[in-house]
């Protein structure tokens, strides 16, 4: 802990969902935050942060903190609460989770929590600890990159890309589906360094954003259609002859399955299910046949649809076929989880489910799993996440809190939308003020956090509200009274994962807090395959046996077209998912939520710039402002940022739109298949 009477600077990790984990410097004066920048001597963050932490000083001393428990007082959805002590809130706490129990059995609580903190033991530890010990319903946490994580798994064994140190020394970048200036900060700082050495930079999105901005070049590309562009560059390549047959016959297995599956994607096809000109298709091909190193970073943005899953599956087989894997800077990369992969059955512990058969909810479906799962769910146990905002159907997520007879928890920092409809609040603690593991998704770094503040109010972390409740519930000493030094150590434990060879928390602290995986040399590629072959699967038989196609191809989405657009509702560049949508200066920055369409569509609607709407399908309606231009194609709409309930402005937050459908693979949502149409209010000049 700092000193609480000096001016002093320390090192801390940036907490928050997002793959650049960077680390930061932190200036205190008397105990308090000052100032946050970045740490300098981060190799791959080198000092640089986003503007949204460096506003976090605002976050942490928020007016509108939760500083202590509370119980409702009025009915669900009004925000009436009494302040309670911790005494009385673990009394009603463990008094309800034992009735619960005795009457319906554990299953019937629903534990509900995803990354708002991204520290290990208070986002998959001590938490998973408890609930798998409790014999709770299980929770799938399908929210965010499963389907694509599924389809990249089957053609290279797991999340496993390149070293993004590498990539300075790239010559071509293509950036696909991701919104890589907001989403991916440092990603972007790597490949400017690699543009002052001539490397050019490609972006594909159905939306001219800030990432086009930056880019060289620009592929507009229909939603849902990135498989048949992977087909179509594939069928260029191997027609003219540009594939790299060595590297094939040693790393891959199913390249002429794959060609046969190509043949059929020529770039005429293909551009009449993309959008892109046959020509710009032929271009992009021969630019990828000829340009090395090159390196594909795979977003999640294409992921969110029906068919998203075989969308990845199918772009990562791009750089096997021109041999990039095995050239410094070439190759892909959609997440890099599988080189700090953590000892998951010593940290979560799942050997202590009464019932390893119990249940398991897809957090996707929230709004079904309240309102009709049999039987029923009596109580949800949020945290780390506000799924009245960011989860599907959210007009069917709040009905099923709306229900009387369901009890629910919710542990934060802030009364966010989803607090409105819980019995009981619990302040969390920020993440300065606990000490946690931090592992990227990204780089391959692994970081240990220490406290630097004193924890505000009576909050408390995750991994104290788990522990002190598992106790209360007479739970195993043994294994719930722990310090976050034991468990952090359990996590690194080697065993499953040779990178985190001498890793560990004394091994953390010496090295100022964070360490390279593997000593900061990855394997060569061969011994590095985790699929069934040990090969790159370019055909794949574990997908043929779990009934996929086993080469990629391209198929529609799924929405019914009763209604003429589709609409994508990604991030923004100011918040993190719904995290910071309630802080004023960000707010600022964003202005307010609009719907980004095309011209000639607005002119068939007679909309003007700015014009107040409705956009609205059979799951909702929500109101914004609309923008017109050239940003994205006809048809097709965009409005970025999980913002909260504005009642003022008349903003409903906009998964009231989104589809509770599963993607292709790996149950992962598909926020972005999603279609609707756009009403005029007859409100103007704005209302916003
Ligand atoms: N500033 C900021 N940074 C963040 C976050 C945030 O909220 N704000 N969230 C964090 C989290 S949890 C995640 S998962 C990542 C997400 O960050 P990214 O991986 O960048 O994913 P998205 O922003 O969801 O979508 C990326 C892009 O995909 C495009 N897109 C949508 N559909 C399609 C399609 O069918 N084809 C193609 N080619 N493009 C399509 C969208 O227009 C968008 O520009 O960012 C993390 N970082
Ligand atoms: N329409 C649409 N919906 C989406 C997406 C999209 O692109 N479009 N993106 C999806 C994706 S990729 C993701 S990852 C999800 C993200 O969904 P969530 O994981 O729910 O993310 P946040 O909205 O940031 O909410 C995190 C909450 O955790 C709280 N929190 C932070 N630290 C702590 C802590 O230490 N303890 C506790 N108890 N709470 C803490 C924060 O205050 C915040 O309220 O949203 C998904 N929803
Ligand atoms: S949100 Fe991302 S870019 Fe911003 S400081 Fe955190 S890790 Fe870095
Ligand atoms: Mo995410």
């Amino acid at each position: 802990m700092a000193n609480q009477t000096s001016s002093q600077t320390v090192r801390s990790v940036c907490p928050f969902d997002c793959p650049d984990t960077c680390g930061l410097s932190i200036t205190l004066e008397q105990g308090k935050v000052t100032s946050i920048t970045g740490d300098k001597d981060h190799p791959v963050t080198k000092g640089a942060i986003c503007n949204k932490v460096r506003q976090l000083p605002d976050r942490l001393y928020h007016p509108e903190r939760l500083l202590y428990p509370m119980r409702r007082t009025g009915p669900k959805g009004t925000l009436s609460f009494e302040r309670i002590s911790w005494e009385e809130a673990y009394r009603e706490l463990t008094e309800r989770m034992r009735s619960m129990i005795d009457h319906h059995g554990a299953e019937a609580i629903l534990p509900y929590s995803f990354y708002g903190n991204m520290g290990v033991l208070n986002a998959e530890g001590m938490d998973r600890r408890f609930f798998h010990r409790l014999g709770a319903s299980r929770l799938d946490r399908a929210i965010c990159n499963n389907a694509g994580a599924a389809g990249y798994r089957y053609t290279m064994g797991g999340s496993i890309g390149i070293d993004p140190e590498d990539t300075v020394h790239t010559k071509l970048f293509i950036i696909w589906g991701c919104n890589l200036v907001s989403t991916n900060m440092h990603q972007t700082m790597l490949a400017t360094e690699a543009r002052k050495n001539g490397a050019y930079i490609v972006h594909i999105d159905v939306h001219r954003n800030r990432t086009s901005a930056w880019a060289d070049r620009f592929i507009h590309v229909r939603p849902g259609s990135d498989a048949a562009l992977a087909l179509g560059i594939m069928h260029v390549l191997i027609r003219d002859g540009l594939v790299d047959s060595g590297f094939l016959r040693e790393y891959a297995i199913g390249y002429e399955e794959l060609a046969a599956e190509a043949a059929g994607y020529t770039p005429e096809r293909v551009s009449g299910i993309t959008g892109v000109p046959a020509s710009e298709i032929e271009e992009l091909a021969r630019l990828y046949g000829t340009a090395s190193p090159s390196f594909i970073r795979i977003g999640n943005g294409l992921q969110h649809h029906d068919n998203g899953g075989m969308a990845i599956r199918a772009i990562s087989c791009l750089p096997a076929l021109t041999g990039q894997w095995n050239v410094r800077g070439g190759g892909a990369m959609k997440g890099n989880g599988w080189y700090l992969r953590l000892n998951t059955d010593r940290l979560e512990r799942p050997d202590l489910m009464p019932d390893p058969a119990v249940r398991s909810i897809n957090m996707n479906q929230l709004g079904d799993a309240l309102l009709e799962a049999d039987p029923p769910v009596r109580m949800l146990f949020v945290y780390n996440s506000n799924p009245a905002v960011v989860a599907p159907d959210q007009n069917r997520v709040r009905e099923g809190l709306l229900r009387s007879d369901l009890y629910t928890v919710v542990h934060d920092l802030f009364l966010t939308d989803s607090c409105k409809y819980a019995d009981l609040v619990l302040p969390a603690a920020s993440h300065f003020e606990n000490t946690d593991l931090y592992t990227s998704y990204w780089h391959l770094y692994v970081q240990l956090q220490e406290p630097v503040i004193e924890t505000a109010g009576e909050c408390k972390s995750n991994f104290t509200l788990f522990k002190e409740l598992a106790l209360r519930l007479g739970f195993e000493p043994e294994v719930f009274y722990m310090t976050e030094e034991q468990m952090i150590n359990e996590a690194l434990d080697s065993r499953m994962n040779p990178l985190l060879e001498g890793i560990s928390f004394e091994a953390l602290r010496k090295n100022g807090g964070r360490m390279k995986a593997g000593g900061g040399k990855l394997p060569p590629l061969a011994e590095r395959i985790p699929t069934p072959s040990g090969k790159i699967e370019l055909y794949s038989q574990a997908m043929l046996e779990s009934g996929y196609p086993p080469v990629p191809v391209h198929t529609n989405l799924l929405e019914p077209d009763r209604y003429p657009f589709w609409l994508t509702s990604g991030p923004n560049h100011s918040f993190i998912n719904s995290t910071f949508a309630n802080q004023e200066k960000l707010k600022k920055l964003e202005k307010r939520p609009l719907l980004h369409m095309h011209e000639e569509d607005a002119a068939k609607l007679d909309l003007e710039q700015g014009e107040h709407i409705k956009i609205r399908n059979d799951r909702g309606e929500i109101e914004m402002n609309v923008s017109i231009g050239t940003d994205v194609l006809p048809g097709v709409l965009v409005t970025q940022g999980l913002w909260w309930d504005d009642a003022d402005k008349g903003y409903q937050a906009v998964n009231a739109l989104t589809p509770q459908r599963l993607s292709d693979m790996g149950g992962g949502a598909v926020f972005f298949s999603n279609r609707v149409e756009v009403v005029k209010t007859g409100t103007f000049p704005n209302k916003a």
